[in-house]
C-alpha cells in the first residue's frame, strides 16, 4: 500500500495536469466571434458520440465543425443510389443543439470512393447524372442547415495545372463548373468553395489555384470561397506574409477564403521546443487570416492529437492540434486565444 500522503499528492498533480476549461468569455468561439471569425475542427463523429470529453471540449470552444469523413462518397452513398446519413445527421443535429455551423465536406473529390463507383466504367453521360444526383440530394438535404459546402477539393496538381482526376477523365474538364452549379441549383443559399492543400502561399500551386480561381469567376460559375488546408510540419511551412498576400489576390478576385484544416506534424515525442515553434506557427497562419477581411474561419483538422489522422498516415509523427490526447491544452492552444483576444480588442 502507498502511504496516504503520496495518494494524495498524485492526486494534486494530475489535477495540475488537466488544464480547466476556459470561462465562456475567453473560449476560441467567444473571442473568435468578438474578432469577426468562425473556430472550428474536423469532427470525428464515432468519437461525439463515444468519448463525452471529445464533445464537450468540442461544444466549448468551438463554433464551425466540418465532418472529417461522414460526407465523403463512399460514407454516404456506399451503395448506387442507397444513401445513409446517420452520421452526418448526428453531427448537424449536434450542431445546432450547439449554435455552431456546418461545413459540408466534400462532394467531389477523388479519394474515398466507393467501389461501385471507382470500378464502374460510366460514360460521361452517365457520370455526369451520377455525380449530378449525389450533389443534389446531398445539398438539398441539407438546405439552409449547411453554410458552406466544400464543391470541389484538390484539383490542382504540384505543377499547378488542374489534375488529370477519376472525374475529369469521366466527365471532361467541365466537370468543376458543373459541379458548382449543381450544388447552386440545390441551395442557391450555401457559400460554395473550392478547398486545396499545398497552395497557401506563393508558389507554382497557389497559382494555378489561383488561375483555376480566376477562370472559374469569369465563367461565371457560382464559387463564393477558397478553403486554404494548411497540412504543414516545422520544416515545411508557408509564410505568413506570402498567405496574407494570397489570400488578398483571391479576395480581389470576389473570393472569400478560409484555413480549412490547419496542423501542424510534430516528430514523436514531440518535446517543449518542438510544442512552442508549432505554437507560434498557429499563431501565425491565425494572425494572415485576421489581417486579410475576406477570411472568415479557421479551422483545424481535428479537435485532440487522440483522434488525428497525422500518426495513422505518418508513422513517427503526430501531436498536430491544439489540445493533446487526454484533451489537455498545448502551448498553440494559449498562442491562438492570445492572436484572438489582440485582435478582438483591436475592433
Ligand atoms: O482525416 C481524413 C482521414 O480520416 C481519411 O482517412 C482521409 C482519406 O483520404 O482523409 C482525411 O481527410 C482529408 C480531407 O478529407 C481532405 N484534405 C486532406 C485531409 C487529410 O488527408
Amino acid at each position: 500500500m502507498q502511504p496516504r500522503g503520496f495518494v494524495t499528492l498524485a492526486v494534486f498533480v494530475a489535477a495540475l495536469a488537466v488544464t480547466p476549461p476556459a470561462a465562456a468569455a475567453e473560449t476560441l468561439r467567444a473571442l473568435a466571434q468578438a474578432a469577426g471569425l468562425r473556430f472550428g475542427t474536423a469532427v470525428d463523429v464515432k468519437a461525439l458520440q463515444t468519448d463525452a470529453t471529445y464533445a464537450r471540449l468540442l461544444a466549448h470552444e468551438f463554433d464551425l465543425v466540418t465532418p472529417e469523413n461522414a460526407l465523403k462518397f463512399s460514407v454516404v452513398q456506399p451503395e448506387r443510389g442507397h444513401f445513409d446519413f446517420t452520421q452526418a445527421d448526428a453531427l448537424v443535429d449536434f450542431a445546432e443543439a450547439h449554435g455552431m455551423q456546418v461545413n459540408g465536406h466534400v462532394l467531389v473529390w477523388d479519394q474515398q470512393l466507393p467501389d461501385w463507383l471507382a470500378h464502374g466504367h460510366f460514360g460521361p453521360d452517365e457520370l455526369k447524372a451520377i455525380l449530378r444526383e449525389h450533389i443534389q440530394t446531398l445539398v438539398g438535404r441539407y438546405r439552409g442547415r449547411i453554410a458552406t459546402w466544400d464543391v470541389a477539393a484538390e484539383a490542382v496538381g504540384e505543377d499547378g495545372k488542374p489534375r488529370e482526376t477519376f472525374w475529369s477523365r469521366g466527365i471532361g474538364p467541365d466537370y468543376l463548373a458543373l459541379a458548382f452549379r449543381w450544388a447552386h441549383e440545390a441551395d442557391p443559399h450555401a457559400r460554395l468553395r473550392y478547398n486545396d492543400y499545398g497552395g497557401e502561399g506563393d508558389g507554382i500551386k497557389s497559382d494555378g489555384i489561383y488561375a483555376l480561381m480566376a477562370e472559374l469567376r469569369q465563367q461565371q460559375v457560382p464559387i463564393d470561397a477558397v478553403g486554404l488546408q494548411m497540412h504543414v510540419s516545422l520544416k515545411d511551412a508557408p509564410q505568413a506574409d506570402d498567405v496574407r498576400a494570397n489570400m488578398a489576390r483571391l479576395a480581389a478576385l470576389g473570393l472569400q477564403t478560409d484555413i480549412t484544416e490547419m496542423d501542424v506534424m510534430l516528430t514523436l515525442p514531440a518535446n517543449r521546443a518542438a510544442l512552442v515553434q508549432q505554437a507560434k506557427l498557429y499563431g501565425e497562419m491565425l494572425g494572415a487570416c485576421l489581417a486579410v477581411p475576406q477570411c472568415r474561419s479557421f479551422s483545424t483538422w481535428g479537435e485532440s492529437d487522440r483522434y488525428s489522422w497525422i500518426p495513422e498516415f505518418f508513422p513517427g509523427q503526430g501531436a498536430a492540434l491544439l489540445f493533446d490526447a487526454d484533451a489537455g491544452a498545448k502551448p498553440a492552444y494559449f498562442t491562438v486565444r492570445r492572436v484572438l483576444r489582440r485582435a478582438a480588442s483591436r475592433r
